[in-house]
């Protein structure tokens, strides 16, 4: 769940929307009629009562939505923190407020957007004022009891069984089925859905483009063989309880030998057997923070991407702000270079040379740059508020030369980096240039090696106008300023949120794919846009295509082509 507002940006219409609320009777103080059922017994009196039915609901909805953003203890990172001592303060009736409408710096509207019925807006509100519950630790022998090996790499293909062009072909995440669908780029067609982990994440892809792995937010994690006739998953493996990122080795001489996936809970990553997920090495990353070096219980583990200079993964630790250079050629005797970074460390992307990862430090609205051949931090780049790139997007600007650009959860600026310290040392690391979007709440920007087009989402955006559409940029004059593109309109769903959501484009660079993502019981599609004309060139769209977001191309993707 994204975060909370503070009292001081509480808007003048959020509290006319309240008052609304409270004045039908909706607002009114939590506590549910609780006189036979048998009570949760919270530590703090002060907690507001709950059946204990009520509290494994809210648990269970606290893990599925809110606690990527809040964390499992509820110390807050993308959102705010949401202990006792906070929301006790604020009690039931402010927190229902939040919960219900969301808020423009990037709370989604869980309430009106029909994700959460009142019923449930009640209960999380009076959930997040009971003392946080400590879920269990999940090591080496939870992973193995969870171990599968399904097609044992001697009995898979030695040699592509199918005709598809796997390099155009998309995996795409169905979060709320908790599936991915694989999707011919060419074709439009389905090949094949793939049960995978609770509320799918991210689909990445082994360096020869052989094999995907696809891991869920309970961390289950799925080896998809792509060489297959029809392609599916072939080992699985749960490495912890709460997981967002997965990767693998493709430094020359360890293409497809290991993966890597980091989890939230317990906070960790695990380095794995590429083809067969066997477990080699459990590393945990609590420790202290980067700045005022205090323990930290839970410092996360957030975007993992593979080097190019060197056999090392780069892990983004959030809560700690760390960025560890985990060196893979001797798993035994791990050895890791601790850069500091900046705290809630999150999404990111290279630089067009590959040799510089740009990391958004998303609450301290900052981006930090990673050499990963010198293993240094180079730069801390002030940005606009809460930057979320996904993994941003690389162009050439007719000023600045090569240029790096992050869009915000927090406000509309899109922030563009020079990243070349070669030739245009002048602009390098330094924010050369903000432009203006349509509107906060976006997650992702994108653009591609061949285009002259820059897109930018606007998915969480609480004006459906904005969060049905995109903005797209001239990159050779972006004075010219954004065109609005209404994508969900095309795709003439009818009802519901319909979010258009993370631009992604083929292997030729030519076409562009978004999400139309409606809530689980209405139906969603994917837009294909034709990137010359920006115009429709299909719409995707299948009674199995049960809340696309994510879209990984698996030629760019493979190559870390954005
Ligand atoms: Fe993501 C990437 C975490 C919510 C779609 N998301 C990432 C990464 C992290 C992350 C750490 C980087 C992974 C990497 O590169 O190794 N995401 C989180 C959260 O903590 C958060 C904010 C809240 C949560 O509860 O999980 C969250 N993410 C979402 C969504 O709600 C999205 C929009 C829809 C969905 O399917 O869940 C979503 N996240 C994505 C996508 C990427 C991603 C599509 C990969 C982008 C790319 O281009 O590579």
């Amino acid at each position: 769940m994204l975060k909370f507002l503070t009292v001081l940006t509480f808007s003048v219409m959020t509290l006319a929307l309240v008052s609304v609320a409270f004045a039908q009777g909706k607002g009114h103080a939590g506590g549910s009629p609780l006189s036979s059922v048998d009570l949760y017994q919270d530590l703090d009196p002060k907690a507001p009562s709950m059946s204990k039915a009520e509290f494994e609901k809210a648990r269970q909805i606290y893990f599925e939505r809110c606690a990527g953003c809040h964390g499992v203890l509820r110390k807050g990172a993308t959102g705010k923190a949401l202990t006792p001592d906070k929301t006790l303060a604020n009690g039931t009736d402010y927190l229902k407020v939040f919960i219900k409408f969301g808020s423009p710096a990037g709370m989604p509207n869980w309430g009106t957007s029909g994700d959460l019925t009142d019923e449930e807006v009640d209960l999380m509100a009076r959930y997040v004022q009971q003392t946080p519950p400590q879920p269990p630790e999940f090591g080496m022998p939870e992973m193995k009891a969870t171990w599968k090996v399904l097609v044992p790499p001697e009995k898979r293909p030695t040699a592509k069984m199918n005709a598809y062009d796997l390099d155009n072909l998309f995996s795409v995440t169905l979060r709320d089925a908790g599936e991915v669908a694989l999707i011919d780029g060419g074709s439009k067609k389905i090949i094949n859905i793939v049960k995978t982990g609770y509320a799918v994440h991210i689909s990445r892809l082994s360096a020869s483009g052989r094999y995907l792995y696809v891991i869920g937010r309970d961390a289950k994690l799925n080896l998809i063989d792509l060489w297959m006739k029809k392609p599916d998953t072939v080992a699985e493996i749960r490495i912890g309880l709460e997981a967002r990122s997965v990767e693998t080795s493709k430094f020359k001489g360890y293409e497809d030998k290991y993966a890597i996936a980091g989890s939230y809970w317990p906070p960790q990553f695990v380095v794995m057997n590429g083809d067969t997920l066997e477990p080699l090495k459990v590393v945990s990353t609590r420790g202290v923070t980067v700045d005022t070096q205090e323990y930290h219980p839970e410092p996360r583990v957030a975007s993992i991407v593979a080097s190019h200079f060197k056999p090392e993964f780069v892990v983004n630790v959030k809560e700690t702000g760390k960025t560890l250079m985990v060196n893979y050629s001797d798993i035994a005797n791990l050895t890791t270079t601790e850069i500091p970074a900046a705290r809630f460390l999150h999404d990111g992307g290279f630089d067009s040379t590959h040799r510089y990862f740009l990391v958004a430090a998303n609450q301290s609205h900052k981006v930090v740059v990673i050499d990963t051949k010198e293993d240094k931090n180079v730069a801390v780049i002030d940005v606009g508020q809460v930057p979320h790139p996904g993994r941003g997007a690389n162009f050439t600007h007719p000023r600045f030369g090569p240029v790096w650009a992050t869009s915000h959860l927090g406000d509309e600026s899109i922030s563009v980096i020079g990243t070349d310290p070669e030739k245009h040392a002048q602009y390098a690391w330094k924010l050369v240039e903000t432009l203006k979007g349509q509107g906060g709440g976006s997650l992702f920007i994108k653009t591609h090696p061949k285009s002259a087009n820059l897109w930018v989402d606007t998915a969480l955006n609480p004006d459906a106008a904005m969060s049905q559409s995109v903005a797209v940029f001239d990159i050779r004059d972006l004075s010219k300023g954004f065109q609005a593109l209404p994508i969900a309109e095309w795709a003439k769903l009818g009802e519901g949120p319909k979010r258009v959501v993370q631009p992604e484009y083929n292997r030729a660079g030519d076409e562009v794919w978004f999400s139309v993502w409606n809530t689980k019981n209405l139906k969603s599609a994917i837009v294909v846009i034709d990137d010359k004309t920006r115009k429709v060139k299909s719409v995707i769209s299948d009674k199995r295509l049960i809340t696309p977001t994510g879209k990984f191309n698996v030629y760019n993707t493979q190559r870390d082509v954005y």
